[in-house]
């Protein structure tokens, strides 16, 4: 297994920390009070506020009442193990593709909404597996704003990554053969796409994703091996519209959670895997190009409850 997919967890915790000790305590005090009608409405408001979404708040509070129900002298901590279990069978999908590391050149392309952090995933990714002793190549195929070449230029300089970029204008699709064809030629183990931010309402935009797609099949058949659309956690709701309407346009394989250092309502994820069924891969806990985790059910929902790990990670 690489090293990177296990993750650290204490940024993990960190950057879930709001979260965490908000949802958690707040559990806690419920908990520690008579569970009448009026707890479980406040139940379910709390889950609701932390972006479970409308339905994981229903349900789980109906599991709560059932339980509650069959074994009233159920404690604080009971009811939190509950929610627990329930939340972990949501998020339970195999993260990370098992065959990562044997396909070569891997090709992942990210794509998502204007400023929910692609170009600096692309950098963090290509720093994770350039950690791994993976030969990386970025293609900077946003041509759609020079700054946004110039800011990936700039992390390939830091990195020492291999760069292939285009033209301001030019076709993002050729841009793309021309990386993927240099990827092969060079020798690249992973070759990473950024693209320009999309509106998921705009079709054209979202047909010139198909094209993309297309460049790297004539080179790789299959390719590419992953789509991670990058999502910003603090957009709450509106992360999962965007990700409904991207993933009917081009099937996506994975998500990257942005800026869940920035959100009290970290919720968001069990949201996505619940409504649309995508697993959440990465998430992004920072700015700087080592905040960037593999997700891990456990730790994440560990941390959003509030409890504390006892194991030696
Ligand atoms: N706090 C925090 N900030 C982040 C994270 N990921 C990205 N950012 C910041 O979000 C801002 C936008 O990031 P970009 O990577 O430029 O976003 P983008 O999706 O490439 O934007 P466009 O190319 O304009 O569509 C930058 O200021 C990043 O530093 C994160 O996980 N946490
Ligand atoms: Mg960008």
């Amino acid at each position: 297994m690489l090293n990177f997919l296990k993750s650290s967890y204490n940024k993990v915790k960190a950057a879930l920390s709001t979260t965490g000790s908000l949802l958690g305590s707040k559990l806690r005090a419920l908990f520690s009070k008579q569970i009448d009608s009026h707890a479980l409405e406040e139940l379910e408001k709390l889950l609701y506020e932390a972006d479970l979404g409308v339905q994981t708040a229903s349900d789980l509070t109906q599991k709560i009442k059932e339980l509650h129900a069959s074994n009233p002298s159920m404690k604080g901590d009971d009811f939190i193990a509950a929610i627990r279990k329930e939340i972990l069978d949501i998020l339970k999908v195999p993260s990370i593709d098992p065959h990562l590391a044997s396909i070569s050149p891997y090709i992942i392309l990210i794509v998502g909404v204007n400023g929910n952090g692609k170009t600096t995933s692309v950098a963090k990714l290509a720093k994770k597996y350039q950690d791994n002793n993976k030969k990386v190549l970025v293609a900077a195929a946003d041509t759609f704003r020079a700054a946004a070449v110039e800011q990936l230029e700039m992390w390939a300089h830091r990195l020492k990554v291999d760069i292939v970029k285009g033209v301001a204008k030019s076709d993002p699709a050729s841009v793309v053969f021309d990386a993927v064809n240099a990827g092969k030629a060079r020798h690249s183990d992973i070759v990473i796409i950024d693209t320009a931010g999309r509106l998921h309402t705009k079709t054209a935009l979202m047909q010139e994703l198909d094209k993309i797609k297309r460049s790297c099949k004539k080179l790789v058949p299959d390719s590419p091996h992953e789509t991670l659309l990058v999502l910003d956690a603090t957009t709450g709701q509106n992360a999962i519209d965007q990700a409904k309407t991207f993933h009917q346009f081009t099937p996506l394989t994975g998500l990257i959670l942005t800026k869940l250092d920035g959100t009290a309502k970290g919720g968001i994820v069990i949201s996505i895997q619940r409504q649309l069924g995508i697993p959440v891969k990465y998430i992004g806990v920072g700015e700087g190009i080592d905040d960037l985790e593999v997700f891990d059910a456990e730790t994440y929902v560990d941390t959003l409850l509030g409890i504390e790990s006892n194991s030696s990670r």
